[in-house]
């Protein structure tokens, strides 16, 4: 059996995300994401929200399970039996980021390698940064994120607002 970590900020997940996580469900047995508790940064959603955010829009992936994590992600997957860390790739300007990534976690630890996915390219313009963006200035973000994430992302910068 052969388990893979996804590991990201996920803040929010976006359908760009989730393409990545249906395909690594065809590709391993099974796919643990892995939502980072980053204490350096302040995201816009706590970890318990992006980890509730990702188990609601995976229910229909039996083999996708979703936790969060804190440290290194390759330890983190040692941690969980998992011989890969995927990772999606959607520009060159990915590459450099995701290139530096995988060589420093193999120094960390060796036995854990990183499978790229490349983008669909439907979704190569997308990330969670741009999703908030738009959300802040009025726009709409069902076309980038699930229904239930839309709402939880208007709700929260609602909430900011007051
Ligand atoms: N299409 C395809 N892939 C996409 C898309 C899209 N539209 N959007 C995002 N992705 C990919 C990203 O390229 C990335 O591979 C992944 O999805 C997650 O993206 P994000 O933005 O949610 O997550 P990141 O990149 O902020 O995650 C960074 C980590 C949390 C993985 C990293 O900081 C980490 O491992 N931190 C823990 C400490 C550590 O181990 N550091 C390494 C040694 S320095």
């Amino acid at each position: 059996m052969i388990r893979a970590i996804y590991p990201g900020s996920f803040d929010p997940v976006t359908y760009g995300h989730l393409d990545v996580i249906e395909r690594a469900a065809k590709i391993f047995d099974e796919i643990i994401v892995a939502v980072l508790i980053n204490r350096l940064k302040t995201p816009l959603f706590s970890a318990e929200e992006r980890v509730k955010m990702l188990i609601d829009a995976t229910t229909h992936l039996p083999n996708v399970t979703v936790r969060s994590f804190e440290g290194f992600s390759v330890d983190f997957a040692k941690e969980m039996g998992a011989k890969a860390v995927v990772r999606g790739l959607r520009a060159v300007t990915d590459f450099e980021y995701e290139l530096m990534l995988s060589q420093t976690n193999r120094v960390i630890n060796s036995e854990i390698d990183t499978v790229f996915l490349t983008t669909s390219l439907e979704y190569a313009y997308l990330s969670s940064s741009t999703v908030k963006e738009v959300a802040m200035f009025g726009g709409k973000i069902e076309k980038f994120v699930p229904p239930a994430v839309a709402e939880m992302v208007y709700r929260k910068l609602e909430d900011g607002q007051e």
